[in-house]
């Protein structure tokens, strides 16, 4: 198991947590993402460790800025 934790700016609510959770849980081997809201932390738990382009495309496509790893 491998954990990353990334900064995404842009998430303000629930609704938000819920839409960059459901597409980084969508990426390969991915087994949990964990968003603390207030800190724009997100914390990916995944098989192998996660490749940042792959977190960067999936919070982009869920309307958020992956500002960094
Ligand atoms: Mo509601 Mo969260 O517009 O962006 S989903 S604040």
């Amino acid at each position: 198991m491998s954990e990353s934790v990334f900064t995404v700016s842009g998430m303000t609510c629930g609704h938000c947590v819920s839409s960059v959770t459901e597409e980084i849980s969508q990426i390969d081997g991915v087994r949990n993402v964990s968003v603390e809201l207030d800190a724009g932390l997100v914390t990916v738990t995944s098989d192998q460790p996660v490749a940042e382009d792959d977190v960067r495309a999936a919070v982009t496509e869920a309307g958020y800025t992956l500002v960094s790893s």
